[in-house]
């Protein structure tokens, strides 16, 4: 069984003010993902910028980039709804009308640093119900484990179909820490048969994702998690973040999972 590489090459906060070789247009974040899938990445995580790089759910924006990905390369394509925090969640919803094969679903509101991390119960419902009408595999993304449960109460409502797919996300300021003893109470509760990877923000990143790997886990890279490659090296645009943790997934004996595998690994409808 291999290792799903997800590449999140630009995420809703990083600027190219702090790393220049971040991308934020359709062409430079296209160029990203198809390097990153040479690299072994399986899947792209998409946020999308505006001309100045301010989060947009802009339909026209999201297609053009998933068409530019689709020219280059087959990986697999996972939409963030959960955009940017100065979006409201009636336009992150819409993003999944595009029909991905992936997005993700955020379960719970949260405080998110200095802001609000907006996901309304009926809200959330609202678009798990229309995921699941479309086709759409929602990746569950939860920050503490209260969000967990929200999940779990989400898929006995009838609104998640399994395999559940989980990003225990580790490190924003309002959710749980990034630490390894975090980690560990989450996974330990997943339910039978989830499929999981970390996502661990800032300067733990390469640490957990290393346990992350050893337990059993999928990986996340890329410059939405962390703009270093190491303490004090900021990190060169995506491909050296993705092509690091392909090798400690080579050096853990373990293996790459391709495209064909990741869809069958994830349970993504064909
Ligand atoms: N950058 C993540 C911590 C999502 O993509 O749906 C938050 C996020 C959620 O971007
Ligand atoms: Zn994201």
């Amino acid at each position: 069984m291999g290792v799903v590489i997800t590449v999140a090459p630009t995420g809703p906060i990083a600027t190219t003010a702090e790393n220049s070789t971040l991308p934020t247009q359709p062409l430079e974040i296209a160029a990203a993902v198809h390097a990153a899938y040479l690299e072994g990445a399986a899947v792209a995580h998409l946020h999308f910028r505006d001309e100045n790089e301010r989060p947009t759910a802009d339909l026209g924006i999201a297609r053009d980039t998933i068409a530019a990905i689709e020219e280059r390369c087959p990986i697999l394509i996972q939409v963030s709804t959960g955009v940017g925090l100065s979006v409201s969640f009636e336009d992150r919803e819409r993003l999944v009308e595009l029909r991905p094969r992936m997005a993700t679903l955020n379960p719970c509101t949260m405080s998110f640093g200095s802001g609000e991390f907006r996901n309304p119960p009926d809200g959330v419902r609202r678009l798990a119900a229309r995921m699941q009408e479309l086709g759409v595999k929602p990746e569950l993304e939860i920050y503490d484990t209260g969000h967990l449960d929200a999940c779990l109460r989400m898929r006995d409502e009838g609104l998640l179909d399994g395999p559940l797919q989980f990003s225990i996300v580790l490190g924003v300021a309002g959710g749980a820490a990034a630490t390894p003893d975090n980690l560990l109470t989450l996974v330990r509760r997943l339910p039978e048969g989830a499929v999981w990877q970390i996502i661990a923000i800032g300067k733990a990143n390469l640490e957990l994702t290393a346990i992350g790997l050893a337990l059993g886990g999928n990986a996340r890279a890329g410059m939405e998690d962390t703009l270093y490659l190491r303490k004090g090296e900021m990190t060169q645009g995506n491909t050296p973040l993705v092509a690091r943790t392909a090798q400690l997934i080579r050096d853990l004996d373990l293996s790459v999972a391709s495209v064909d595998e990741t869809v069958s690994l994830l349970g993504l409808p064909v």
